[in-house]
Protein backbone atom coordinates (compact mmCIF):
# COMPACT_ATOMS: atom_id res chain seq x y z
CA UNK A 1 0.00 0.00 0.00
CA UNK A 2 3.20 2.47 1.15
CA UNK A 3 4.26 1.47 -2.88
CA UNK A 4 0.95 2.13 -4.62
CA UNK A 5 0.93 5.53 -2.57
CA UNK A 6 4.29 6.61 -2.92
CA UNK A 7 3.72 5.76 -6.98
CA UNK A 8 0.44 7.76 -6.47
CA UNK A 9 2.14 10.46 -5.21
CA UNK A 10 5.15 10.23 -7.72
CA UNK A 11 2.55 10.00 -10.72
CA UNK A 12 0.54 13.36 -9.06
CA UNK A 13 4.27 15.12 -8.82
CA UNK A 14 5.31 14.08 -12.24
CA UNK A 15 1.54 15.20 -14.04
CA UNK A 16 2.02 18.31 -12.15
CA UNK A 17 5.40 19.04 -13.05
CA UNK A 18 4.00 18.36 -16.79
CA UNK A 19 1.30 20.91 -16.42
CA UNK A 20 3.00 23.75 -14.26
CA UNK A 21 6.33 23.75 -15.67
CA UNK A 22 9.58 24.49 -13.68
CA UNK A 23 7.53 25.67 -10.02
CA UNK A 24 5.92 22.52 -9.90
CA UNK A 25 9.22 19.91 -10.78
CA UNK A 26 9.73 19.23 -7.11
CA UNK A 27 7.15 17.21 -5.38
CA UNK A 28 7.10 19.40 -2.60
CA UNK A 29 3.91 21.94 -3.34
CA UNK A 30 5.24 23.37 0.26
CA UNK A 31 8.00 24.66 -0.91
CA UNK A 32 7.23 28.65 -0.58
CA UNK A 33 10.30 30.80 -1.78
CA UNK A 34 12.31 33.15 1.36
CA UNK A 35 9.88 32.27 4.13
CA UNK A 36 12.09 32.85 7.31
CA UNK A 37 12.09 30.28 10.34
CA UNK A 38 10.44 32.30 12.91
CA UNK A 39 8.73 30.16 15.81
CA UNK A 40 12.00 27.04 16.69
CA UNK A 41 13.64 26.60 19.95
CA UNK A 42 16.94 27.60 20.19
CA UNK A 43 19.96 25.65 22.20
CA UNK A 44 20.60 27.06 25.48
CA UNK A 45 17.17 29.01 25.14
CA UNK A 46 15.39 30.09 28.74
CA UNK A 47 12.65 32.63 27.08
CA UNK A 48 9.83 32.20 24.58
CA UNK A 49 9.53 32.18 21.01
CA UNK A 50 8.93 35.14 19.21
CA UNK A 51 4.99 36.24 19.64
CA UNK A 52 3.52 35.85 16.16
CA UNK A 53 0.07 36.75 17.30
CA UNK A 54 -1.50 38.83 19.68
CA UNK A 55 -2.37 36.40 21.67
CA UNK A 56 1.22 35.26 22.37
CA UNK A 57 1.80 38.66 22.62
CA UNK A 58 -0.34 38.92 25.61
CA UNK A 59 0.74 35.78 27.26
CA UNK A 60 4.41 37.15 27.42
CA UNK A 61 3.35 40.42 28.58
CA UNK A 62 0.86 38.37 31.40
CA UNK A 63 4.39 36.19 31.92
CA UNK A 64 6.41 39.38 32.79
CA UNK A 65 4.04 41.55 35.09
CA UNK A 66 3.74 38.20 36.91
CA UNK A 67 7.09 37.40 37.45
CA UNK A 68 7.64 40.48 38.66
CA UNK A 69 4.90 39.97 41.48
CA UNK A 70 6.60 36.97 42.22
CA UNK A 71 10.16 38.45 42.23
CA UNK A 72 8.49 41.44 44.81
CA UNK A 73 6.73 38.69 47.07
CA UNK A 74 9.96 36.05 47.55
CA UNK A 75 11.98 39.17 48.29
CA UNK A 76 9.71 39.56 51.03
CA UNK A 77 9.66 36.49 52.31
CA UNK A 78 12.99 36.06 51.96
CA UNK A 79 13.62 39.45 53.96
CA UNK A 80 11.54 38.54 56.69
CA UNK A 81 13.00 35.14 57.43
CA UNK A 82 16.57 36.73 57.37
CA UNK A 83 14.65 39.44 59.86
CA UNK A 84 13.49 37.20 62.14
CA UNK A 85 16.62 34.52 61.93
CA UNK A 86 18.93 37.75 62.95
CA UNK A 87 16.68 39.68 65.17
CA UNK A 88 15.07 36.83 67.14
CA UNK A 89 17.41 34.17 67.06
CA UNK A 90 17.70 32.35 70.57
CA UNK A 91 21.10 33.58 71.24
CA UNK A 92 19.68 37.13 71.10
CA UNK A 93 16.55 36.53 72.29
CA UNK A 94 16.32 33.71 74.95
CA UNK A 95 12.67 34.49 76.31
CA UNK A 96 10.49 34.59 73.12
CA UNK A 97 7.32 35.94 73.29
CA UNK A 98 3.79 34.06 73.54
CA UNK A 99 1.16 35.76 71.92
CA UNK A 100 -0.35 33.53 69.08
CA UNK A 101 -3.25 36.49 67.62
CA UNK A 102 -2.41 39.91 66.39
CA UNK A 103 -5.72 40.78 64.79
CA UNK A 104 -3.90 43.63 62.09
CA UNK A 105 -1.33 41.57 61.01
CA UNK A 106 -4.06 38.59 60.48
CA UNK A 107 -6.36 41.02 58.35
CA UNK A 108 -3.38 42.24 56.39
CA UNK A 109 -1.59 39.14 55.44
CA UNK A 110 -5.42 37.87 54.38
CA UNK A 111 -6.09 41.32 52.89
CA UNK A 112 -2.87 42.16 51.23
CA UNK A 113 -3.06 38.48 48.87
CA UNK A 114 -6.76 38.56 47.74
CA UNK A 115 -5.85 42.43 46.59
CA UNK A 116 -2.54 40.49 44.68
CA UNK A 117 -4.76 37.71 43.43
CA UNK A 118 -7.37 39.86 42.17
CA UNK A 119 -5.06 42.10 40.51
CA UNK A 120 -3.34 39.24 38.42
CA UNK A 121 -7.21 37.88 37.85
CA UNK A 122 -8.06 40.88 36.46
CA UNK A 123 -5.53 41.17 33.62
CA UNK A 124 -5.43 37.17 32.80
CA UNK A 125 -8.89 36.55 32.92
CA UNK A 126 -9.38 38.65 29.99
CA UNK A 127 -6.67 36.90 28.02
CA UNK A 128 -7.89 33.75 28.91
CA UNK A 129 -11.20 34.54 27.35
CA UNK A 130 -9.64 36.18 24.39
CA UNK A 131 -8.07 32.74 23.52
CA UNK A 132 -11.70 30.91 24.23
CA UNK A 133 -13.74 33.01 22.52
CA UNK A 134 -13.35 31.85 18.89
CA UNK A 135 -13.97 34.85 16.22
CA UNK A 136 -15.57 34.21 13.30
CA UNK A 137 -13.16 32.64 10.57
CA UNK A 138 -11.49 33.54 7.57
CA UNK A 139 -10.17 29.69 7.15
CA UNK A 140 -10.93 26.83 9.08
CA UNK A 141 -9.29 23.64 9.45
CA UNK A 142 -10.01 20.60 11.04
CA UNK A 143 -6.30 18.71 12.65
CA UNK A 144 -6.56 14.84 13.90
CA UNK A 145 -4.21 13.45 16.15
CA UNK A 146 -2.95 10.15 14.87
CA UNK A 147 -0.16 7.71 16.50
CA UNK A 148 2.00 9.34 15.31
CA UNK A 149 1.06 12.02 12.55
CA UNK A 150 -1.52 15.19 12.23
CA UNK A 151 -4.13 15.23 9.51
CA UNK A 152 -5.70 18.03 8.44
CA UNK A 153 -8.72 18.45 6.36
CA UNK A 154 -9.26 22.25 5.10
CA UNK A 155 -12.75 22.00 5.67
CA UNK A 156 -13.89 25.37 3.27
CA UNK A 157 -12.15 23.91 0.31
CA UNK A 158 -12.74 19.55 0.80
CA UNK A 159 -9.33 18.82 1.02
CA UNK A 160 -6.85 17.18 3.44
CA UNK A 161 -3.56 15.64 3.84
CA UNK A 162 -1.50 13.92 6.45
CA UNK A 163 1.50 15.36 7.94
CA UNK A 164 4.50 12.79 9.06
CA UNK A 165 7.78 14.05 10.56
CA UNK A 166 10.55 14.28 7.79
CA UNK A 167 12.43 10.77 8.47
CA UNK A 168 9.76 9.12 10.56
CA UNK A 169 8.97 5.45 9.02
CA UNK A 170 6.16 7.25 6.87
CA UNK A 171 8.62 9.07 4.40
CA UNK A 172 10.91 6.36 4.39
CA UNK A 173 13.25 6.70 8.06
CA UNK A 174 13.36 5.01 11.13
CA UNK A 175 13.26 8.62 13.13
CA UNK A 176 17.30 9.03 13.52
CA UNK A 177 19.16 11.78 11.65
CA UNK A 178 20.99 9.66 8.69
CA UNK A 179 21.95 11.34 5.62
CA UNK A 180 19.41 10.18 3.90
CA UNK A 181 17.17 11.99 6.15
CA UNK A 182 19.16 15.63 5.97
CA UNK A 183 18.84 15.20 2.10
CA UNK A 184 15.24 15.19 2.54
CA UNK A 185 15.13 18.33 4.95
CA UNK A 186 17.15 20.11 2.54
CA UNK A 187 15.09 19.26 -0.47
CA UNK A 188 12.28 20.91 1.68
CA UNK A 189 13.84 23.93 2.55
CA UNK A 190 15.09 23.15 6.16
CA UNK A 191 18.53 21.73 7.67
CA UNK A 192 19.71 18.93 9.27
CA UNK A 193 18.66 21.86 12.88
CA UNK A 194 14.90 21.24 11.98
CA UNK A 195 14.85 17.58 12.03
CA UNK A 196 12.48 16.24 14.73
CA UNK A 197 10.52 19.86 13.85
CA UNK A 198 9.94 19.37 10.08
CA UNK A 199 7.16 17.55 8.45
CA UNK A 200 6.89 16.62 5.05
CA UNK A 201 3.63 18.44 3.92
CA UNK A 202 2.90 21.70 6.57
CA UNK A 203 -0.29 23.69 7.29
CA UNK A 204 -0.39 26.53 5.13
CA UNK A 205 -2.01 29.34 6.30
CA UNK A 206 -2.49 33.34 5.48
CA UNK A 207 -1.38 36.21 7.09
CA UNK A 208 -2.95 38.11 9.18
CA UNK A 209 -6.28 36.11 9.03
CA UNK A 210 -8.57 35.00 11.47
CA UNK A 211 -7.69 30.83 11.09
CA UNK A 212 -9.60 28.30 13.23
CA UNK A 213 -8.24 24.85 14.24
CA UNK A 214 -10.73 22.38 14.94
CA UNK A 215 -8.72 19.68 17.41
CA UNK A 216 -9.68 16.37 17.52
CA UNK A 217 -7.50 12.94 18.24
CA UNK A 218 -8.86 9.78 16.15
CA UNK A 219 -6.94 7.12 18.82
CA UNK A 220 -5.44 8.40 22.05
CA UNK A 221 -5.13 11.95 23.45
CA UNK A 222 -2.66 14.37 21.49
CA UNK A 223 -1.84 17.89 21.78
CA UNK A 224 -1.72 20.33 19.29
CA UNK A 225 0.61 23.86 19.58
CA UNK A 226 1.97 26.65 18.08
CA UNK A 227 4.04 28.11 20.87
CA UNK A 228 4.99 31.27 18.64
CA UNK A 229 1.02 31.72 17.95
CA UNK A 230 0.27 31.14 22.00
CA UNK A 231 -2.02 28.10 21.46
CA UNK A 232 -2.45 24.86 22.45
CA UNK A 233 -5.37 22.21 22.83
CA UNK A 234 -5.72 19.04 23.65
CA UNK A 235 -6.91 16.61 20.88
CA UNK A 236 -9.33 13.82 22.54
CA UNK A 237 -10.71 11.21 20.60
CA UNK A 238 -14.37 11.74 20.52
CA UNK A 239 -14.49 16.10 21.12
CA UNK A 240 -14.29 18.75 19.01
CA UNK A 241 -12.28 21.27 20.64
CA UNK A 242 -11.18 24.85 18.93
CA UNK A 243 -8.56 27.53 19.20
CA UNK A 244 -8.06 30.06 17.10
CA UNK A 245 -5.19 32.43 16.42
CA UNK A 246 -4.00 35.32 13.57
CA UNK A 247 -0.34 35.58 12.44
CA UNK A 248 0.96 38.36 11.80
CA UNK A 249 4.21 37.63 10.53
CA UNK A 250 4.81 35.69 7.47
CA UNK A 251 6.95 32.58 8.13
CA UNK A 252 7.65 29.34 9.79
CA UNK A 253 6.89 28.32 12.62
CA UNK A 254 7.26 24.86 14.77
CA UNK A 255 5.35 22.53 17.16
CA UNK A 256 5.20 19.04 18.91
CA UNK A 257 2.92 16.66 20.29
CA UNK A 258 2.18 18.24 24.07
CA UNK A 259 0.36 15.20 25.11
CA UNK A 260 2.35 11.94 25.77
CA UNK A 261 0.59 9.69 23.12
CA UNK A 262 2.80 6.34 23.18
CA UNK A 263 6.38 5.30 21.72
CA UNK A 264 6.55 8.29 19.11
CA UNK A 265 5.24 10.93 20.90
CA UNK A 266 8.27 13.05 20.11
CA UNK A 267 7.72 12.30 16.40
CA UNK A 268 4.84 14.04 15.09
CA UNK A 269 6.15 17.28 14.90
CA UNK A 270 3.67 20.07 13.57
CA UNK A 271 4.71 22.95 10.67
CA UNK A 272 3.03 25.96 9.81
CA UNK A 273 3.75 27.98 7.36
CA UNK A 274 2.64 31.68 7.36
CA UNK A 275 2.04 33.30 3.88
CA UNK A 276 0.97 36.05 2.02
CA UNK A 277 -2.44 35.98 0.57
CA UNK A 278 -1.31 35.39 -3.48
CA UNK A 279 1.04 32.66 -1.71
CA UNK A 280 -1.61 31.37 -0.34
CA UNK A 281 -4.44 31.33 -2.89
CA UNK A 282 -1.21 29.63 -5.17
CA UNK A 283 -0.97 27.13 -3.05
CA UNK A 284 -4.28 26.72 -2.54
CA UNK A 285 -4.50 26.01 -6.29
CA UNK A 286 -1.65 22.79 -6.33
CA UNK A 287 -2.92 21.77 -2.78
CA UNK A 288 -6.60 21.23 -4.48
CA UNK A 289 -5.27 19.58 -7.81
CA UNK A 290 -2.92 17.33 -5.76
CA UNK A 291 -5.11 16.34 -2.66
CA UNK A 292 -8.17 16.86 -3.92
CA UNK A 293 -8.65 14.52 -6.74
CA UNK A 294 -7.65 11.48 -4.74
CA UNK A 295 -7.79 11.45 -0.47
CA UNK A 296 -5.51 8.54 -0.26
CA UNK A 297 -2.70 10.19 -1.56
CA UNK A 298 -0.41 10.97 1.27
CA UNK A 299 2.51 12.72 -0.43
CA UNK A 300 5.56 12.13 1.12
CA UNK A 301 9.05 13.56 0.71
CA UNK A 302 10.60 12.42 -2.63
CA UNK A 303 14.11 12.25 -2.66
CA UNK A 304 15.73 10.02 -5.85
CA UNK A 305 18.18 7.63 -4.16
CA UNK A 306 15.34 6.40 -1.36
CA UNK A 307 14.87 3.13 -1.39
CU1 LIG B 1 1.90 12.97 21.43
Amino acid sequence: MRIQTRFAGLLAGFTAAMAGGAAMAQENIDAIEGLEIIGKPHQGGIGFQPAATELAADIHWLDGMVLVIITAITLFVVALLALVAILHNRRRNPVPAKFTHNTPIEITWTVVPIVILIFIGAFSLPVLFKQQEIPDADLTIKVTGYQWYWSYEYVDDGFGFDSYMIGSPATGGDNRLTPEVVQQLEAAGYSADEFRLATDTAVVVPVNKVVVMQVTGADVIHSWTIPAFGVKQDAVPGRLAELWFKAEKEGIYFGQCSELCGINHAYMPITVKVVSQEEYDAWLGRAKGLYAADTSVKPTVQVASAE
